[in-house]
């Protein structure tokens, strides 16, 4: 039986388990990326796992979220990421260099390497043929100081591409249609792997677009073929020889096949407030639009800028329309303003923003109230833009330039004669904004310089023998982490102060939950089906831990959420009958008599017991050895230390 793209990349890396469906594999990470949201606490932790000198092929930190400095602590958190880099071998690559993924997908990604980084769009990086996968701050800390990253081995799903798409019908449309079919759900425990004759029409910008989005089907990541287009896209970065040729084998075994005519797609957008809910463009109709952002790691390369500033040559943007745009890195930002294309963009009237993730995470550029707002992102959660009840719409770069110039939503099929954007023979590279790290020898003489807001990792405790608590907070279906533990402008610079930042903790859901969660002490949460969406934020989890969070009880999680959940010591449950959903309100008194010795005998049935109306919940708790140790360990930031 023959393999396929993703099995080969986790074969030639497998450091333990075997590659059954479900079983936990242990990966040798050969690169590791972080952001300034999540590096902080990254290297915080890194530093208490007290490896000297990071042991991948290449670590790199950039900083690119938390760029907009209304006060010390972003500035603060950015000298310290540097001094760490510098001290412990990584690369870092400075502000105004870019967005992490556009800039290691151009500069540093490699076809065949496994790349883990504390971002749930690093698979980004299979628009190469690389094994790139999101992971908590703290798996990225373990992989740098040389410890494998563990996954339970992911079904395999085969996306097939026929044909070609239709002028002014983009890479943004494909991954919307795959979201349409799957659902933010449809990827949980799955690797998408594309394939088929359409692969062969698409450039690695606009694969990169399409594993990037992978990250809203649930997935554990996606991946493309490396290929002649790959071979060409790598050359144009100057990087031939980081090149290798990597498909699947033709018997190997998919556990699904999707089929996708790409002649037959049209522009689509995904509605509030989720990146599944997809409509076509013709469908929504002409409706009034007041904002359109064009950037982020999805859709900020240079063709897709190229396209842009092709759109809005000679016109100038709707008087009702405010249009921001971020380009996705400096190389992108430079050749369009040696080109001229950065001159028709402005002339028309946009918006220029700092080479940054910026409105995508709620830095600047909240739309006004009920705003409808036209974005080529990733993510439309509500409340995540900054503006509660902002209307957030994802579509293509096309889509967003035509309805800029428009004021309505527009069709780009009605723009006339497609423009067509060749890759460049040789993009404008350098990485004059990357530092290296401090030579082995020097290292010792580097002061890792740290600021007033960085406080430090919560305190944890092992596993008690029996859990005793109320439930604090109950939720509803698809809690997204920015729910959780919302981002944006005013919170994210608390990142690096779990105390400070827990204040915010669910408030989108329940403005009272993080004084009630303190006032009880300890209790547990109860959630319907995939907990935890969205980020990879640790936070999600570092918050509730600090709030006394001892259990969360749901239908079903998110992958990287739940890890980070095992990762701050606090057990994940699932419902075994969902209907049992109904038997525990907020407030009701809870009990999982004798949990340790259960989880430590290896049990995976529990029962919790729900004193206030008498009834007992079967649950189960799912764990392999590994993680069940780091669970009774209270973590694994003490499941490391304690084992080296
Ligand atoms: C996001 O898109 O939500 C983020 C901000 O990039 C996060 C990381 C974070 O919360 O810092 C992600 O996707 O992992
Ligand atoms: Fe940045 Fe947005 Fe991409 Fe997250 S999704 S890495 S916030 S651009």
């Amino acid at each position: 039986m023959g393999y396929t793209i993703a099995q080969k990349i986790i074969k030639a890396h497998l450091l333990s388990g075997d590659m059954t469906v479900g079983s936990e594999v242990g990966l040798k990470i050969d690169q590791t990326l972080t952001q300034d949201a999540t590096g902080t606490m990254a290297y915080l932790e890194f530093e208490a796992i007290g490896v000297p000198r990071v042991k991948t092929e290449k670590s790199v930190a950039y900083i690119d979220h938390n760029t907009l400095q209304t006060g010390f602590e972003n500035a603060d958190d950015h000298r310290f990421i540097q001094t760490v880099c510098k001290k412990h071998g990584i690369y870092f690559s400075r502000p105004g260099n870019g967005i992490c993924h556009q800039v290691h997908l151009e500069r540093f990604g490699k076809p065949g390497k496994t790349l883990i980084g504390s971002d749930s769009h690093t698979p980004t990086g299979g628009g190469i043929g690389m094994l790139a996968i999101g992971a908590g701050g703290l798996d990225v800390a373990v992989a740098m100081g040389g410890g494998a990253y563990y996954i339970s081995m992911p079904k395999m799903v085969r996306v097939n591409l026929t044909g070609k798409l239709q002028p002014w019908v983009s890479a943004k449309d494909i991954i919307l249609e795959v979201l349409r079919i799957m659902s933010v759900k449809g990827g949980v425990g799955k690797i998408i792997e594309y394939g088929g004759e359409g692969v062969k029409t698409l450039t690695v910008p606009e694969r990169a677009t399409i594993t990037n989005m992978g990250a809203e089907l649930g997935a554990t990541t996606s991946v493309f073929p490396s290929d002649e287009i790959t071979r060409t896209f790598m050359a144009a970065q100057g990087r031939e020889e980081d090149w290798t040729e990597l498909s699947s084998d033709d018997d190997a075994v998919f556990d699904e096949v999707i089929e996708i005519d790409l002649s037959k797609l049209v522009p689509m957008a995904a509605c509030p407030h989720s990146p599944d809910n997809v409509k076509t463009i013709e469908d929504i109709g002409p409706q009034k639009i007041d904002q359109v952002c064009i950037g982020s790691c999805t859709n900020s390369s240079y063709l897709d800028l190229m396209r842009v500033a092709a759109i809005l040559k000679g016109k100038t943007v709707h008087p009702d329309v405010s249009l921001a745009i971020a380009p996705g890195s400096k190389q992108v930002y430079n050749m369009l303003a040696k080109n001229g294309a950065l001159a028709d963009i402005i002339e028309a009237g946009a918006r220029i923003l700092e080479c940054a993730c910026g409105p995508c995470i709620g830095m600047g550029q909240s739309p006004n109230s009920k705003g409808i707002s036209l974005r080529t992102f990733n993510r439309n959660f509500e409340g995540r833009s900054g503006t509660r009840d902002g209307q957030i719409y994802l579509v293509s770069p096309e889509t967003a330039a035509a309805s800029a110039l428009a004021g309505v939503f527009t069709d780009p099929r009605t723009l006339g004669d497609a423009v067509n954007i060749p890759l460049p023979a040789k993009f404008d590279y350098n990485d004059n904004m990357v530092v290296a790290p401090a030579p082995v020898e020097e290292m010792d003489n580097v002061e890792v310089l740290r600021g007033p807001n960085i406080k430090p990792y919560p305190t944890t405790s092992p596993l008690a023998e029996s859990i005793d608590v109320p439930c604090s907070l109950k939720v509803g279906d698809n809690i997204t982490t920015d729910h959780i533990m919302p981002a944006g402008a005013k919170i994210l610079p608390l990142r690096s102060n779990i105390p400070a930042i827990s204040e915010h903790c669910f408030t989108v859901c329940d403005k009272d939950f993080p004084a009630r969660a303190k006032q009880l002490g300890s209790s547990i949460i109860v959630g319907g089906v995939n907990y935890g969406q969205g980020s990879s934020r640790e936070h999600a989890a570092l918050a509730p831990l600090y709030l006394g969070i001892k259990a969360v009880v749901v239908k079903s999680f998110a992958r990287i959420h739940r890890a980070n959940l095992i990762n701050a010591g606090i057990l994940p449950l699932t419902f075994v009958n969902e209907a049992d959903y109904d038997s525990i309100n907020e407030g009701d008194d809870i009990s999982i008599p004798d949990v340790r010795k259960l989880i430590a005998d290896g049990k995976e049935d529990l029962i919790i017991v729900n004193k206030t109306n008498g009834k007992e919940i079967p649950v189960k708790c799912e764990l392999s050895g590994r993680t069940r140790d780091i669970v009774l360990a209270g973590g694994l930031l003490d499941y490391t230390k304690q084992n080296g």
